[in-house]
């Protein structure tokens, strides 16, 4: 049986919705176990511990599980001392969810579905649909930072865990279809930004290299 501080995660490795939650225990110092999943065989563990939506990740703790990766981010800030992940100011919350549900509902799908176009047109159209919610985040940053390194400011915080996540896509754009989705000059603050996400402690050896997301997207385009 599971101990009540046993931890583990359900991810898989490219997966941003996964990278953000290994991302977030790593900032509180939790240890935990981490399963991959292979999702064209689903294990009865993934089947049964997120039964609606049968999709990783799901953090098991202490035998409960959690799904969702940004109510799971929330509880990860909630249950474990640490570094907050959420801003503790009630008006600076809801602007960091709302700059969060933003990346997961403007700019992972078109992205996602740049990834997999199958037509040049399809592609460009995504392309631009992307680079417009990079715009906006491009500008949250500014405003969210303060001129600080992180949206969360002087360290990663809930909408750097959304977006920073995406990273090994946003490089695969690049080295799959030369279409820069960070670019150095319509995004220069989010371009620096990047590179201190993953160079920050909490996300080392979770954000996977991009070798390994293009292997994935061959794969799923395959498909
Ligand atoms: N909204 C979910 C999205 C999770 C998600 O889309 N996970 C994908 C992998 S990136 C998945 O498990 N897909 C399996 C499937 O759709 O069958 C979250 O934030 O956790
Ligand atoms: C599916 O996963 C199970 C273990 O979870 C394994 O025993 C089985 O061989 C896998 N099947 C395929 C087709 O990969």
């Amino acid at each position: 049986m599971a101990g009540k501080d046993d931890v583990k995660v359900l991810g898989v490795v490219v997966s941003p919705f996964a990278i953000r939650v290994r991302i977030a225990l790593n900032m509180k110092g939790v240890s935990y176990e981490y399963m991959e999943e292979d999702l064209t065989n689903k294990s009865e563990l993934l089947l049964s511990s997120n039964p609606i939506h049968k999709k990783v990740p799901v953090l098991i703790h202490g035998g409960k599980p959690i799904c969702e990766s940004l109510v799971i981010v929330q509880y990860v800030d909630e249950v474990f001392p640490g570094a907050a992940v959420l801003p503790s100011d009630p008006y600076d919350r809801a602007v960091a969810r709302f700059w969060a549900a933003y990346v997961d509902d403007k700019m992972f799908p078109p992205m996602v579905a740049f990834l997999l176009a199958v037509t040049e047109e399809e592609r460009a159209a995504k392309a631009e649909e992307t680079l417009a919610a990079m715009a906006q985040l491009e500008k949250a940053f500014g405003e969210c930072s303060g001129g600080k390194p992180f949206f969360g400011g002087d360290s990663i915080g809930y909408v750097d865990l959304a977006l920073g996540s995406n990273l090994q896509w946003l490089e695969t754009s690049y080295q799959m279809f030369g279409v820069a989705l960070l670019d150095a000059v319509k995004t220069p603050l989010l371009t620096a930004w990047a590179k201190r996400f993953v160079e920050a402690d909490a996300a080392k050896g979770v954000v996977p290299d991009t070798a390994l997301a293009v292997e994935f997207c061959k794969k799923l385009r395959a498909r």
